[in-house]
């Protein structure tokens, strides 16, 4: 039969049911990632789960998101990991060698295979043909230890690009083009496979920013073959060797097909605070900007930031206008500096920033108040910038450099193009990546005094009471949930403290609220938890007593942290019983146990509105059973006493 790309790679790392839309499926997993903010917790819970070393082709520990050691907090984080890495067989990228997404890019990324991180843009490794997913710390510790990774089997939609982009036009506004038509859930539910004779104009780099920001649509992961231009990447990175060709037989089936143009697109701009708020650049040109940020992991690749030292090479940005920039990773910044283009960049004005996330989560460059702020990043959710007053807008480097010059948004078509040519060969220099020990068993785990124990559920009790806390709108992102501002990562490792801040975003009181009543649930409307995957978003609300979530919609990777954590994720049948809920009413769900085993529906009684309503639980039966026992830890724990492990 003839199978598309995503296909051929789930059938090579299929563990256990059928590829048929909607059904659970069970895959293998070549590789991990982990970033420092979720990855104390995925090593926590590496230990708690008992795995004496990873089982996986090969695992890697960034260090990039945490890097302001304001305290001691985030060096202790990094201490932890490093030493966790060394014990249990994880390859180790230190602090300085860039963000995730663009080292593995660069240096692990092999098509064919598969990836799972914990990080929601781990899709990014699909610009060279892995089928990359992001997903909670739980899942990410489970598949290290050689456990599979389960996922509902996703429609696969196949996107043909056809024509040529024109001059200015680049992979980010291929990728807010799709934003702008399917929305930021538009893509739940689905991967995103990427054909067309348009392909062959995009580089890696280009098809990771796409693959990157199918994140934001929602998306399972989202696919480029391998081809000749993967060759040639992998090539210029010495890594030939992990090539082979990815392509789509001839007539594959797709469950949709969507199709876009390059020769009409133009520049485009998300505008606050959504990414998928799209307008024309020229429909905001003249909008004056303060900040101008370039990098992240969507476009911080050498070639995006050659093209900005070329548009700013000789000139000097306004003096309202911050300019800053983080390269993705060292060999980005090293090839800058021995190319001349990082002074092009200096001497401009720009302010040049360590190799990581940086201002895309918050950490330093915090806008001042109701400021403007450009920014080449994948999210501009309400708040995550660090100030709440702030206008985020996205855009592609094109556009933030000359709007950087120019002192407002501005269309950049009015200037001669920029050409680069893609480098024959980067420098490979792995210096800051600490290989395994080959025996790590005498390696004690170094936790310092903020890393503390994450909270386990118990089996779930025979009916669940509890007061509604909260009724929230649609697209609450999982920077509502638990914000993660500069002030905030440092407790990724203190779920008690991490605590006083969830849902502040939405509600100030929530906290207290939640701890005075010992817990309750939580009401939403759409695509509830989109964004990150941070469990944490899970975790501490578990931490402060929430047993069940009622929502419209949920994202992926937010309801499947909520199950691993034991929450019930419960779903509207009826929008009216959601419109009709209101904070503090009283909600009790009897017979829970047998409710679960017998099918979808679970009765919810509001004890102070005087009525019943029926909500669904879609679930597998497995997700069911460990929703039963409390979580996924303590489910793989049962599992493992029931087969004589211990
Ligand atoms: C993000 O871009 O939101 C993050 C920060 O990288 C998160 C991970 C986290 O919250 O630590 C993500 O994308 O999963
Ligand atoms: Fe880092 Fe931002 Fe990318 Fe998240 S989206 S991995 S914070 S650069």
């Amino acid at each position: 039969m003839a199978e598309n790309v995503t296909r051929k790679i789930i059938k090579a790392h299929l563990g256990a049911g059928q590829l048929v839309p909607g059904e659970e499926i069970a895959l293998y997993i070549d590789q991990t990632l982990t970033q420092d903010t979720t990855g104390t917790m995925v090593y926590l819970e590496f230990e708690a789960l008992g795995f004496p070393r990873v089982k996986t082709k090969r695992s890697v520990a960034y260090i990039d998101h945490n890097t302001l050691q304001t305290g001691y907090r985030n060096a202790d984080d990094h201490r932890f990991i490093q030493s966790a890495a060394a014990k249990y067989g994880v390859y180790f990228s230190r602090a300085g060698n860039g963000i995730c997404h663009q080292v593995h890019l660069e240096r692990f990324t092999v098509p064919g295979q598969t990836l799972l991180g914990s990080d929601s843009h781990t899709p990014t490794a699909g610009g060279m043909g892995m089928l990359a997913i992001g997903a909670g710390g739980m899942d990410v510790a489970v598949a290290m230890g050689g456990g599979a990774y389960y996922l509902n089997m996703p429609e696969i939609v196949k996107v043909h690009l056809k024509g040529e982009l024109p001059p200015w036009v680049s992979a980010k506004d291929i990728i807010l083009t799709l934003l702008d038509r399917l929305s930021v859930k538009g893509g739940v539910g689905k991967i995103f496979e990427y054909s067309g004779e348009g392909l062959e104009q995009l580089t890696v780099p280009e098809r990771a920013t796409i693959a990157n920001m199918g994140a934001e649509l929602g998306a399972t992961t989202s696919i480029f073959p391998s081809d000749e231009v993967t060759l040639q990447f992998l090539k210029a990175q010495g890594r030939e060797a992990d090539w082979q060709e990815l392509i789509a037989d001839e007539g594959a089936n797709y469950d949709e097909v969507i199709e876009i143009d390059l020769s009409g697109l133009e520049p485009l701009v998300a505008c606050p605070h959504s990414p998928d708020k799209v307008v024309k650049v020229r429909d905001l040109a003249s909008t004056k900007v303060n900040q101008v940020c370039i990098g992240s992991c969507t476009n911080s690749s050498y070639v995006d930031l050659l093209k900005v030292a070329k548009i700013l090479c000789g000139k000097t940005i306004p003096p309202h206008v911050s300019l800053v920039i983080s390269p993705g990773s060292r060999q980005v910044l090293s090839m800058l500096a021995t190319q001349g283009a990082l002074a092009d960049l200096i001497n401009a004005g720009a302010r040049i920033l360590e190799c990581a996330c940086g201002p895309c989560i918050g950490m330093g460059q915090a806008p001042a108040t109701g400021a403007v702020s450009l920014r080449t990043f994948n999210r501009n959710f309400y708040g995550r910038s660090g100030t709440s007053s702030a206008h985020v807008y996205l855009c592609s480097p094109e556009v933030a450099a000359v709007s950087a010059l120019y002192g407002e948004i501005t269309d950049p078509r009015l200037l001669e193009p920029v050409t680069v040519s893609f480098p024959e060969k980067f420098p490979v220099n792995d210096n800051l990546i600490v290989p395994p020990l080959a025996d790590g068993t005498k390696v004690e785990l170094i936790k310092g005094p903020n890393i503390k124990a994450f909270p386990v559920n118990q089996e779930l009790p025979a009916s669940l009471e509890g007061t509604v806390l909260l009724v929230m709108e649609d697209n609450i992102t999982t920077d509502h949930i638990m914000p993660s501002p500069a002030d905030l990562l440092p407790l990724r490792s203190n779920i008690p403290a991490l605590a006083e801040h969830c849902l502040t975003p939405v509600d100030e009181e929530f906290p207290a609220r939640a701890q005075a009543k010992g817990g309750g649930f939580l009401v939403a409307g759409e695509n509830y938890g989109q964004g990150s995957s941070r469990e944490h978003a899970a975790l501490v609300p578990l931490y402060l007593g929430i047993k069940g979530v009622l929502a419209l919609s949920f994202a992926r990777i937010h309801k499947a942290n909520l199950l691993n954590s034991g929450i019930l994720p419960l779903t509207f049948v009826e929008k009216e019983d959601y419109l009709c809920l209101n904070k503090d009413d009283q909600l009790v769900l009897d017979n829970l146990p047998q409710q679960i085993l017998a099918g979808e529906t679970i009765m919810v009684q509001n004890k102070t509105g005087g009525y019943s309503f029926s909500v669904k639980l879609s679930v597998s039966v497995r997700q069911k059973e460990i929703l039963l026992a409390g979580g996924l830890l303590p489910y793989t724990r049962k599992k493992a006493e029931a087969q004589g492990v211990s």
